[in-house]
C-alpha cells in the first residue's frame, strides 16, 4: 500500500463536537464501561499506529501496561502534524485529541482501516482518561502536551530535539468511568497477535510491567502464518498454506488456507482488521467461489465425472482452516453485532480473485489439488451415509416420540422455560439425583461409561453412539445443522460428573459435543456444571458442606479447629452421597452452585478443544501442565 500514501493538509480535518458528549455517554463510543469497553480503549490508539503502519510509514508499535494499569502506546511513523490546524487555530495534535471525530480525510487511496468500534479514535480514549499524554517526535523536534479527562492540562509545547520520529500516547483509564480497571494480559495479547498477523511486517511489543510478562508478534507471512498458527496443533494434508491475494477496484484481498485431516470447518472473515464473525459478503464470495474452483478442478482432471453430482459447499469444507482479510475504502458493517460485512461489491470482487488464483495455484500444484478433491470426496460419501443414518434415528425418533430414552427420568412440567435436565455421570449418582429432585421441574440423564470424543468422529458415526442419541432425542431439538434451540424441551442443561480426572475428562468430552453440534446451547447459555462439594464437615448435629479446600480450613478455623467430635469427610465421587445430601448440596436451585459455560472466543475455545481432544499428545501434555492451576476453568 505504500503507493497509496496521502499526504496530510490540516484543512481536511472534520470538526464535530466537544468531548463532553463522550463522558456523558461513554457507551456510545466504546460499546461499554466494563473489561471490554477498557480494553476497547487500548485497541483504538493502537489501530491509529495500525494506519500508520499501513499507509506505509511505520515499522514498530510498543505496547506498555504500566503497575499503575495506566498504559503506553509508541509507534514509529511520521507523529501527529504539529502545525497549527487552519479552522480551529489550535496545534492539530490538540485537536485531534479535544475534538471529537477529528481525523483525517483520506481521499487518493488512501485507507483508514481503523478496527475500532466506531472509529473515533484517540479525543475518546483522553475523553475517558484521567489522564493523557502525547508526545510527539516530528521534524527533528519532541513537543508533548498533557490533558485531564479530556481538557488540555499543559499547553502544547517543544520539549527536546531528536533524529527520530513518531507518535506516543501514556493514558490512565479514568475510574469515574469505568467498572473495572485492571487490563487482561491475555485478552490483549490475542488481539496483537491477531493485528500482527492481519497486517504483515508490523512489529508488535507488547509488555506487562505488573507481571513482567513480555511477548513479541511479528509475521513476515501475515495471515498465512495465522493459518499454520491456527494448524498448529492440527495435522495438515499439505505442508504450506496456500495463499493468494489481489487488488480490485481499490480493494485488497488476502485469502490463506490449509486443509488438515480433521472434520471440522474453521473460517475466519474480517475486514479492515475487524473480526467478522457473523461473516458477510467477503465470506459468501468465498465459499462460491472455491467449491465451484474445486469442482471445475475436479472434473477437468476427471476426478470426479462430467455427469457425477458436483461435491458440495460442506465437502469442499470439510477439515479446511482459512482466513479471509479483506481492506477496503468504507466498509458497512451490519448485522446483531455489526459484524457483518456488507458492502456487496465485495463478494464479487472475492469471487473474482478467489477463482482466478486458487484455479492456478491448484494446477500449479496438482499433487496438492489431488488431495483437496479426494477429501472432498470422501467427506461427500461420509455426508450420504449420515444423512442415511439421520434418516432411520429420524424414522426412529418417530417410532419413539412418545417414548423418550429409557434411562431418562423426566420432569412433569411441559414449560420449558423452567425445566431442566441433569446429565449425571454413573448409574448410582443417577438413581441419587432421581430420587432426590424436584419432580416437576427436574429431569435426570444418567451416562453410563465415557461419552465418545466427538472430535475424532464424523457425524454418522457419532449418531451411532447411544448416549449421543439419548442426548438428542430428550433435548428434542435436533442436531448439527438442523438444531434448533427454540425446540428445546429444557432451559438449562447441567452437567454433573465427579470432582475428579474422570469427571472432568466426561464433562469436557459433553462441552465439546454440545460446542460442535449444539452451539446455540453454548452461545445461548444453556449449559451449566454443577459443582458438588468436596467435603462434609459434621460436629454435633450441626453440618456444613465446603466446595473448595479453602472454604473446609475456614470452616474448620471457625469452628475451633480439628479435633475428635469433629467428623470430616472428603467425597471422592456422587455416588457417596444419598438422594437427600444430593438435594441440598447440588441440586436445590436456592442453595447449589452453577456454573455456566461460555464460550467467550471461538479461536481460542477451537484452540482448547483440538489440544484436549485431538490427536496429538504433546501439546495436549503442554497444555495441562501451563494450565494446571487452572484446571477448574479448563472447560471454560
Ligand atoms: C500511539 C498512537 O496516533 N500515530 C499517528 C497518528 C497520526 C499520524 C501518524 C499521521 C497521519 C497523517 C499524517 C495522515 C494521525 N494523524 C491524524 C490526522 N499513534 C498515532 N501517526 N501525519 C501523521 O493521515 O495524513 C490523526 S491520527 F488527523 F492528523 F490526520
Amino acid at each position: 500500500m505504500s503507493d497509496n500514501k496521502v499526504t496530510y493538509d490540516e484543512s481536511q480535518i472534520q470538526v464535530l463536537e466537544g468531548l463532553e458528549a463522550v463522558r456523558k455517554r461513554p457507551g456510545m463510543y466504546i460499546g461499554s464501561t466494563s473489561i471490554k469497553g477498557l480494553h476497547h480503549l487500548v485497541y483504538e490508539i493502537v489501530d491509529n499506529s495500525i494506519d500508520e503502519a499501513l499507509a506505509g510509514f511505520c515499522k514498530n508499535i510498543d505496547i506498555i501496561i504500566h503497575s499503575d494499569n495506566s498504559v503506553t502506546v509508541v509507534d514509529d511513523g511520521r507523529g501527529m502534524p504539529v502545525g497549527i490546524h487552519p479552522k480551529m487555530n489550535r496545534p492539530t495534535v490538540e485537536v485531534i485529541m479535544t475534538v471529537l471525530h477529528a481525523g483525517g480525510k483520506f481521499g487518493g487511496g488512501g485507507y483508514k482501516v481503523s478496527g475500532g468500534l466506531h472509529g473515533v479514535g484517540a479525543s475518546v480514549v483522553n475523553a475517558l482518561s484521567e489522564t493523557c499524554e502525547v508526545i510527539v517526535k516530528r521534524e527533528g523536534k519532541i513537543w508533548k502536551q498533557v490533558y485531564h479527562r479530556g481538557d488540555v492540562a499543559s499547553e502544547f509545547e517543544e520539549i527536546g530535539e531528536t533524529d527520530g520520529h513518531g507518535t506516543q500516547i501514556n493514558f490512565m483509564p479514568d475510574s469515574e468511568i469505568f467498572d473495572e480497571l485492571e487490563f487482561q494480559y491475555d485478552v490483549l495479547a490475542q488481539r496483537f497477535r491477531e493485528l500482527a498477523f492481519l497486517n504483515k511486517g508490523i512489529k508488535i511489543n507488547f509488555s506487562d510491567e505488573r507481571n513482567d510478562k513480555k511477548e513479541s508478534f511479528h509475521y513476515e507471512g501475515g495471515i498465512k502464518s495465522f493459518v499454520e498458527y491456527l494448524n498448529k496443533n492440527k495435522e495438515p494434508i499439505f505442508p504450506e498454506p496456500i495463499y493468494i491475494e489481489g487488488t480490485k477496484e481499490d480493494s485488497i484481498v488476502e485469502i490463506a488456507l490449509q486443509y488438515n485431516d480433521g472434520y471440522i470447518e474453521n473460517l475466519y472473515s474480517f475486514a479492515n482488521n475487524i473480526d467478522t464473525v457473523e461473516g458477510g459478503t467477503h465470506l459468501v464470495g468465498f465459499k462460491t467461489a472455491l467449491t465451484r474452483v474445486v469442482n471445475d478442478y475436479a472434473k477437468k482432471f476427471g476426478l470426479i465425472k462430467e455427469n457425477d453430482k458436483n461435491l458440495s459447499g460442506e465437502d469442499v469444507r470439510e477439515g479446511l482452516t482459512a482466513v479471509v482479510s479483506v481492506k477496503l475504502s468504507e466498509p458497512q458493517f451490519e448485522g446483531q453485532t455489526k459484524t457483518k460485512l456488507g458492502n456487496s461489491e465485495m463478494r464479487g470482487i472475492v469471487e473474482a480473485v478467489v477463482g482466478e488464483k486458487v484455479s492456478i495455484y491448484l494446477e500449479e500444484n496438482p499433487g496438492i489439488g489431488k488431495k483437496v478433491v479426494e477429501k472432498a470426496l470422501l467427506a461427500a460419501r461420509a455426508r450420504d451415509a449420515a444423512k442415511k443414518a439421520r434418516e432411520l434415528t429420524r424414522r426412529k425418533s418417530i417410532l419413539e416420540s412418545t417414548t423418550l430414552p429409557g434411562k431418562l427420568a423426566d420432569c412433569s412440567s411441559n414449560n420449558a422455560e423452567e425445566c431442566e435436565i441433569y446429565i449425571v455421570e454413573g448409574d448410582s449418582a443417577g438413581g441419587s439425583a432421581k430420587q432426590g429432585r424436584n419432580r416437576r421441574f427436574q429431569a435426570i440423564l444418567p451416562l453410563r461409561g465415557k461419552i465418545m470424543n466427538v472430535e475424532k468422529q464424523r457425524i454418522d458415526k457419532i449418531l451411532n453412539s447411544e448416549m449421543i442419541r439419548a442426548m438428542i432425542t430428550a433435548f428434542g431439538a435436533g442436531i448439527g445443522k438442523d438444531f434448533d434451540v427454540t425446540k428445546i424441551r429444557y432451559n438449562r442443561i447441567i452437567i454433573m460428573t465427579d470432582a475428579d480426572v474422570d469427571g472432568a475428562h466426561i464433562r469436557t468430552l459433553l462441552l465439546t459435543f454440545f460446542y460442535r453440534y449444539m452451539r446455540e446451547l453454548v452461545d445461548g447459555g444453556h449449559i451449566y456444571m454443577a459443582q458438588p462439594p468436596l467435603y462434609r464437615i459434621a460436629k454435633g448435629k450441626k453440618e456444613v458442606y465446603c466446595y473448595s479446600d479453602i472454604e473446609m480450613e475456614e470452616e474448620l478455623e471457625k469452628i475451633g479447629g480439628k479435633d475428635n467430635s469433629v467428623d470430616i469427610q472428603r467425597y471422592k465421587g456422587l455416588g457417596e452421597m444419598n438422594a437427600d445430601q444430593l438435594w441440598h448440596t447440588t441440586m436445590d436451585p436456592e442453595k447449589r452452585i452453577l456454573r455456566k459455560a461460555a464460550v467467550e472466543d471461538a479461536m481460542l475455545a477451537d484452540e482448547m478443544f483440538t489440544i484436549l481432544m485431538g490427536d496429538k499428545v504433546e501439546p495436549r501434555r503442554e497444555f495441562i501442565q501451563e494450565n494446571a492451576k487452572n484446571v477448574i476453568n479448563l472447560d471454560i
